[in-house]
């Protein structure tokens, strides 16, 4: 039996899962949790564990598909996964969010969170979403790859649809020419229609199985998991604190005063732009960062090795994950 494997990997809400369950022949262990208490904007739920699929090539071949956690919260999967159950992948599959703020810095992140992995293998991306969101277009894709060197097909997909994620795998393979892939496009097409049977011989089964037992946390708890975050605050519109980790309510308020003086300047000089981030950098103490939004805001304390850049990413990371605030106080 000769097996192939692929590698899933993108941010948080990208369609890993969704990919890997459209198209594989067995149940996908669920080890997706509920997102954070103060809840969720872009979706539900998140992978805490891993993701694991299997889909059969033909009688005598099978691909194997996993998907990596995006919460950075959970990376230390992503080096597991590389190192171990992954390490003989043939391809790594970078999903992109076009719904995001900056996919192209969802790019440069994953291309160098994943450098080594991905110069040994077939690398492609696909932008997912596209459908919530046209801009930026594969022209535009195409030239920010080509002006960074990089050569790597990119796909448009809906990860919901087996024929797209099918379409994938074949460019992932596409050097295995022994492969019937109209038959299992067939065959996959068909599975869709039927209900799907744990595979419970599956040794990942057991080992996802206790992979899954993981508290519903915060915002707040989930930026304390983060490397480099040694303080956070959830502001709502009024700037009153939803939740906080910081006892020291100097720079609570110092959090506060960051968020208001956003929107003064937004009052005072409404032909700006509306600032969505204010920070305070010292090159060797914490930096206090502010990330706004229309109904919420997030106060981060982070220490001095963390770049602004890196600060940005997360505080993005998180926010899209809170639900407007507005939302979780009613229900
Ligand atoms: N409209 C639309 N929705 C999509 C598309 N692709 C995926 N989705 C939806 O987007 C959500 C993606 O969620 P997941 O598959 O859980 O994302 P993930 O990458 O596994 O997320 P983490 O596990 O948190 O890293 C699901 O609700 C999908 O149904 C697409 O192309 N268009
Ligand atoms: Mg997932």
């Amino acid at each position: 039996m000769k097996s192939y494997k692929v590698l899933f990997v993108g941010s948080p809400g990208s369609g890993k899962t969704t990919a890997i369950r459209t198209i594989s022949d067995v149940e996908v262990v669920d080890t997706d949790t509920k997102v954070s208490d103060s809840t969720i904007k872009r979706k539900r739920t998140t992978t805490v564990g891993m993701d694991y699929g299997k889909l059969s090539l033909g009688e005598d071949s099978v691909l194997h598909l996993y998907g990596t956690p995006g919460q950075e919260r959970f990376k230390f999967m992503w080096d597991l996964m590389v190192s171990d159950l992954a390490n003989d992948a043939s391809a790594l599959i970078l999903l992109i969010d076009n719904t995001r703020n900056y996919p192209f810095r969802d790019i440069d992140y994953y291309l160098s969170e994943f450098w080594d992995y991905i110069v040994k293998r077939h690398f492609i991306i696909a932008v997912t979403r596209s459908d919530l969101m046209a801009s930026p277009n594969e022209a535009d894709y195409q030239n920010y790859l080509k002006d960074k060197g990089i050569l790597a097909p990119i796909l448009f997909i809906d990860a919901r649809k087996s024929v797209d994620v099918l379409d994938l795998v074949v460019s992932a393979l596409n050097q295995e020419s022994d492969i019937d892939w109209a038959e299992v496009l067939h065959r996959v097409a068909m599975t869709e229609l039927k209900n799907r049977n744990p595979d419970p011989n599956s040794p990942q089964f057991e080992w996802l199985r206790k992979t899954r037992d993981v508290p519903k946390i915060s915002i707040i708890e989930a930026a304390m998991q983060v490397r480099g975050i040694s303080g956070a605050t959830h502001l709502n519109k009024e700037f009153n604190t939803i939740d906080t980790s910081q006892e020291d309510l100097e720079c609570n308020n110092l959090f506060k005063s960051l968020a208001k003086l956003a929107a003064a300047i937004k009052s005072k000089a409404p032909q700006l732009e509306p600032v969505r981030n204010i920070s305070l950098h010292a090159p060797r103490k914490d930096s206090v960062s502010v990330f706004l939004e229309q109904d919420q805001s997030l106060g981060l304390l982070t220490l001095p090795a963390l770049t602004h850049k890196q600060i940005r990413q997360q505080a993005e990371d998180l926010l899209q994950w809170s639900d407007n605030v507005e939302n979780t106080q009613k229900t």
